[in-house]
């Protein structure tokens, strides 16, 4: 394509939740984005941006799109609103948390955000300053991937990086456990289809046919939360046919004694009772990936989120390291790269800045807890996030945000159901109106997003508005005073020059990871004894304990997490939502396709037309993709079936539940 003479390109990345972090160039036509592309020099997006974001101009210009700041007029959640000035905003702003403040002390205003964008700046920065020189109390954000996360790191130390997943290739065997990419990681699928190019066997461990495991080589469809005992089951195998590497067990790990001792406590017999997996499979299974150099495991969020998920990631994580895959280039495993980029400490958000003695903390997941009237939470900021979609407990999520007397700011690029519920909506830019700085959970690359056009109407970036709200409440500080050009270049400190250089001139580099050769593997974690924790692997016979069938909602191919439900774009291509359950289920609950059916539990119910799947297990029910509430039948989504538990490391949400099937009138 050639450019026109008013044409500019400007380039910048994708901030969205995804561990791509796709490098993109916008460009701009007399002020207004008319075209995207994903950068081909970039080695993991080559030049490919995924459906959702290939169109990134309809978040930009889209209908519903926030452009001047709004006061609520009609009820919490009916989205009736009056458009008013900046000055005004922030007037009522300012009264609303200050009355908070009077009523229940600092620490009764809550912050309530997570990934909406991932970029350090619109997400962890001045924001973090604001709440902290205010005193609010502390959000917990781990809804997503803390026990997987923990996982990892309770088991690989920190001078420990996660596989490069540009050297996958030369693996042999890649397993992609409880991980969806072809949707959820599309730019690492890549790379395994060249690792098959080159022999290769691809094998995907998941409860549903997913995407990713259609297109893999061997689909192992064991059921939800036993992937600890399919481990152990394996690790059985390895240990008892003379499989595992002994000399990397004795010099790099903590506990390989301990470890086949506890595998020996798993015969396949065991694994396959608890798995409903047959039993050559799992031989099999162990074998392959036993005797393939390199093996590389590719595990994903979705594997992690029930009341073991932690558990569960320390089992699977333990296979490398008995069979030594981690000795070769491209072996190994990858649960995240956060651990490859420097970490910024406290130069961000500035801990410093709070009062002393202003202390709570309350985990996202049980917001609806926390939004009891009792809790004494008098306001809630809400930014970069939907809760009223994504948060558990959406009966309760939603009684707390209809409180009359909590005072709500949101801070949004678009009308959501969350917005709707908000005092006050403050207009928020998109990625193409604003500066920020990525780091990435998926590959190795720190990227640079450039403003392409100016804030559409009233709009401000998130760090723009929390300098405003500062002002607004007397909070004067010089640090609330940053510029984002000066915290950028914070951040950026604490890399070397050359990945500063790299950065500037081309958009993105590559950050190499520091690596403590003498760290362990802690096949016996300590720590996880501190937590009242089973310091070896473990696996439960019975995984996800209960009455009723299983409810897994994994992710949609169309949408991110609840964002671009409402683009019609999106919405054309998902379909519509559904209640996907197997044929036998179906039978059971005199349920034919295409009928209305009815989930319920004590958290809730939800409604849907009943789709009969062949992909989906026995025993399981698929409510795929983050539909917004009012896209259902019954007024919910999946989270009104979740209820806030935790899992059992980190404080992540479960979001694999129980719940009876019916039909519905
Ligand atoms: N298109 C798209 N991409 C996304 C997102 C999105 O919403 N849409 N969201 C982004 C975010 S925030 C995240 S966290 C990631 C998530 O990335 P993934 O982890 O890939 O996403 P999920 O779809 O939640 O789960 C993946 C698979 O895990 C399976 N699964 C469920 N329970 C179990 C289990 O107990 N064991 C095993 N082995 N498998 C299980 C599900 O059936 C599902 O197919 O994706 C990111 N990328
Ligand atoms: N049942 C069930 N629940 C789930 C999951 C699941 O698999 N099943 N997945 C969980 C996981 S893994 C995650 S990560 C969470 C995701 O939950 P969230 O992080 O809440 O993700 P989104 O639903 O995409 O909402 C992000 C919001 O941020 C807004 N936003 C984007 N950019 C900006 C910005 O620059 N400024 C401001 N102010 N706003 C912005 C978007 O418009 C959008 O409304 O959901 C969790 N909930
Ligand atoms: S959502 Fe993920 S795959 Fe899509 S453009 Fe963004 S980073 Fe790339
Ligand atoms: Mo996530």
């Amino acid at each position: 394509m050639e450019l026109k003479v008013d044409q500019i390109e400007v380039r910048g990345c994708c901030p969205h939740d995804c561990p791509d972090t796709c490098a993109w160039t916008a460009t701009v036509e007399n002020g207004v984005v008319t075209h995207i592309k994903g950068r081909k020099e970039h080695p993991i997006t080559a030049g490919h941006l995924c459906l959702k974001v290939q169109h990134y101009e309809d978040r930009v210009y889209h209908p519903d799109r926030i452009l001047t700041p709004l006061v609520r007029r009609g009820a919490k959640g009916s989205s009736s609103f009056t458009p008013v000035s900046w000055a005004q905003a922030l007037d009522v702003v300012r009264d609303g948390i200050t009355r908070a403040i009077d009523g229940h002390g600092s620490t009764g205003v809550l912050p309530y955000s997570y990934l909406g964008t991932q970029g350090v700046l619109q997400s962890s920065s001045m924001d973090g300053r604001f709440f902290n020189a205010l005193g609010a109390s502390d959000l917990e954000r781990g809804i997503c991937y803390a026990a997987g996360g923990w996982g990892w790191g309770l088991t690989y130390p920190s001078g420990w990086p996660a596989t490069d997943i540009e050297d996958v290739p030369n693996a042999k065997l890649v397993v992609a456990w409880g991980v969806n990419m072809v949707s959820t990681h599309l730019h690492l699928w890549p790379f395994l289809l060249a690792a098959r190019k080159r022999g290769a066997t691809i094998v995907c461990v998941d409860p549903l046919r997913s995407k990713t495991a259609s297109a893999s080589d061997w689909h192992i469809q064991l059921r939800p939360g036993s992937d600890g005992a399919l481990a152990l089951g394996m690790m059985n195998v390895i240990f008892g046919e003379g499989l595992d590497d002994r000399s990397f067990l004795e010099e790099r790990c903590v506990g390989g004694d301990e470890l086949r001792a506890r595998a020996a406590e798993w015969p396949v017999a065991r694994a396959t009772a608890a798995t409903g997996l047959a039993a050559q499979d799992i031989e099999r299974f162990a074998r392959a990936y036993a005797m393939a150099r390199p093996s590389f495991i590719k595990m994903g969020p979705g594997a992690q989120r029930h009341a073991d998920g932690g558990q569960a990631f320390r089992a699977v994580l333990a296979l490398p390291a008995v069979t030594g895959a981690w000795r070769d280039r491209g072996g190994g495993a990858h649960v995240h790269s956060a651990g490859v980029f420097p970490d910024a400490g406290n130069a961000m958000d500035r801990p410093d800045l709070r009062p002393p003695g202003t202390k709570r903390s309350v985990n996202m997941v049980r917001l609806g807890e926390a939004l009891e009237p009792q809790s004494g939470i008098g306001a809630i900021v809400i930014y970069n996030s939907n809760p009223a979609v994504i948060c558990p407990d959406t009966n309760r999520v939603l009684r707390g945000l209809a409180r009359d007397d909590l005072f709500t700011v949101s801070l949004e690029t678009t009308m959501t159901e969350t917005a709707a519920y908000a005092d006050v909506v403050l207009p928020a830019t998109t990625q193409l109106e604003h500066l920020d700085v990525f780091w990435s959970w998926g590959h190795r690359y720190v990227t640079l997003n450039r403003p392409a056009i100016a804030p559409r109407g009233e709009s401000a970036a998130n760090t723009e508005i929390f300098r405003r709200l500062a002002d607004a409440l007397g909070l004067d500080a010089e640090p609330l005073r940053d510029s984002d050009e000066n915290l950028l270049n914070t951040y950026l400190a604490i890399y070397p020059d050359d990945v500063r250089t790299a950065l500037f001139d081309n958009g993105f580099a590559k950050v190499t990871p520091t690596i403590a050769e003498s760290d362990k593997a802690l096949l016996r974690s300590d720590a996880m004894t501190n937590f009242g924790l089973d310091p070896l692997p473990s696996a439960r016979d019975e995984p996800i304990p209960g009455v009723g069938l299983i409810v897994l909602s994994p992710k949609s191919h169309y949408f991110l997490n609840s964002t671009f439900v409402n683009h019609d774009r999106m919405r054309k291509a998902a379909g519509s939502p559904v209640i996907a359950i197997a044929k036998a289920d179906a039978l059971d609950a005199g349920l034919a396709d295409g009928e209305l059916a009815r989930l319920r539990n004590d958290s809730g119910e939800v409604e849907g037309a009943t789709v009969i799947d062949d992909a989906v297990l026995a025993g399981t029910v698929v409510l795929l993709g983050n539909w917004w509430n009012r896209d259902l039948p019954g007024g919910r989504g999946a989270n009104a079936l979740t209820n806030g538990d935790l899992t059992d490391l980190g404080g992540a949400g479960v979001l694999t539940v129980r719940a009876r099937l019916e039909r519905a009138g």
